[in-house]
């Protein structure tokens, strides 16, 4: 029997939450569209849409929000976080943004032209899209163990690197602006790239001139898998881990809302002189002046001290061990999940969940749906509504490899009865899943479709 991990910290301020009826979540449903974006957030039980953004702060966090500069220029939070990225990350400049897309939306507009290519394990939907939009196509390159949903593969967010070398090879460096990995790979179930990958990918990049940077958000949570998975390195500090990480690339995008343990803000790290000018310039016309990159001094604050402690092995070693203890009891009561579990997320595997329901029903959607009419659990679809293109030569459809559901985990939210009612409903559901069918769209847009989707029942 999974055993659930013993906190290291203790409860000071609380929310209620309220459960509703399954009546009422029926009607909110419909109300909905069948899109949980759409459903308010106190007409829902357990929230595992997001583990972004949804952290409970620290007494010290909230400490230093009180101690905010918000001066436009210079504040001293702004010096606060930039001593913690240098520290951490090693690079020589940094601008905060006002979360990840930020930081993606300006590093892309500084380098990224019509018919550009950039190369990733795998982009993240708002790093696809901010790509997209500049004229480029992001590309994913995935080993292809990352694509089975039930080997144990210890790191199964790497970059296969002979697909790198074939693809620069194809596409030629001139067409490839950056190469990117995403740390730990959230839409390939936030499983964690290795040490050597990085390395690697790090060295092949160089060998062609085309920089490299990391999309950063969990880094802390890949350097903590390193560190138990990699015997290598089982004898060093997170904190030097997540060092030697950042040493391999030139600069990396990070959204503080999930490893920074803030509800808001982002950074852009990079050691070029020439694009940190491009930057700040960019910056100013769409975050804001480059000492606070559209946050108050105070999430600054919050940031520079989240950075810190979402560094801190015994938090880390509760969050992955709270993390794996809801996949073990799914996987005890028999609930498909991809599997080893991420960091900051179960994944249910729709398709076999689901068998009867095929890829164009949308099954991971109808199985989120279901989660939330049964036990008010909002979860988040990672599959063919968030992910499926339309191929631009037949102009049919291209679903993605993996239809997932995630449970993503706001960090020290939930207790362990949380979890355990998050269990109980996946089981449930699991044990009279016949009776779940699949939806259409009545609306659908082209770019980031899953936010404003609309759905019905088939
Ligand atoms: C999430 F449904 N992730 O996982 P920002 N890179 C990576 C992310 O995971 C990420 C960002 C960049 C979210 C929030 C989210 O369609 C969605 O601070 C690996 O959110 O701008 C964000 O960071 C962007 C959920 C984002 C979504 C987009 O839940």
């Amino acid at each position: 029997m999974a055993r659930f991990p013993v906190e290291p910290f203790k409860i000071k301020v609380v929310e209620p939450i309220r459960r509703t009826t399954a009546e009422e979540r029926k009607e909110i449903l419909e109300a909905a569209g069948y899109n949980l974006f759409a459903v308010r957030s106190e007409d829902v039980y357990i929230d595992l849409l997001t583990d972004s953004g949804t952290a409970a702060m620290s007494d010290d966090q909230w400490a230093g929000i009180m101690i905010g500069d918000e001066s436009y220029a210079g504040s001293r939070n702004f010096l606060n976080l930039g001593e913690a990225v240098k520290a951490i990350t090693g690079f020589r400049h940094f601008v905060p943004t006002h979360q990840g897309r930020g930081a993606e939306s300006v590093l892309f507009a500084c380098t990224v032209e019509p018919g550009h290519r950039v190369p990733s394990n795998m982009h993240f939907d708002t790093t696809q899209a901010n790509i997209i939009v500049r004229g480029g196509e992001p590309v994913d390159l995935l080993a292809d163990e990352g694509l089975d949903p039930i080997s144990d593969v210890p790191f199964k967010g790497n970059i296969d690197p002979r697909k790198l070398e074939a693809f620069i090879a194809e596409t030629g460096p001139d067409r490839i602006p950056l190469g990117m990995l995403t740390v730990t790979n959230n839409s390939g179930g936030g499983q964690p790239v290795s040490m050597d990958n990085i390395r690697t990918t790090g060295e092949i990049l160089h060998r062609h001139g085309i920089p490299f940077f990391l999309d950063a958000c969990r880094y802390a949570e890949n350097a903590y898998f390193i560190k138990l998975r990699d015997p290598g390195y089982a004898n060093q500090s997170v904190l030097d881990i997540a060092r030697e990480m950042f040493s391999y690339a030139d600069g990396c995008t990070m959204s503080a809302k999930k490893d920074a343990l803030v509800n808001i803000g982002g950074f852009l790290a990079l050691n070029d002189e020439g694009l940190f000018q491009r930057v700040c310039k960019e910056l100013i016309l769409r975050e804001g002046f480059y000492t606070y990159g559209g946050l108050a001094g105070r999430d600054l604050e919050a940031v520079a001290r989240g950075l810190w402690e979402g560094l801190d092995e015994n938090y880390l070693a509760y969050r992955i061990a709270h993390t794996r203890y809801l996949a073990e009891r799914l996987s005890e009561e028999r609930v498909p999940i991809l599997t080893p579990p991420g960091g900051h997320a179960v994944y249910l595997d729709a398709r076999r969940f689901l068998p009867h329901v095929v890829q164009s029903e949308l099954p991971g959607q109808a199985l989120a749906c279901a989660l939330y009419l049964e036990g008010g659990i909002r979860s988040v679809e990672i599959g063919s509504v968030m992910f499926a293109r339309r191929d631009p030569e037949t102009g049919g459809m291209v679903y993605p490899e993996l239809e997932l559901v995630r449970l993503a985990i706001p960090r020290r939210v939930y207790t362990q009865a949380h979890l355990d009612h998050v269990v109980d409903t996946c089981k449930h559901l699991y044990d009279h899943r016949e009776v779940i069918g699949g939806l259409r769209y009545t609306y659908a847009p082209d770019l980031l479709r899953h936010f404003t989707a609309r759905f019905e029942p088939l």
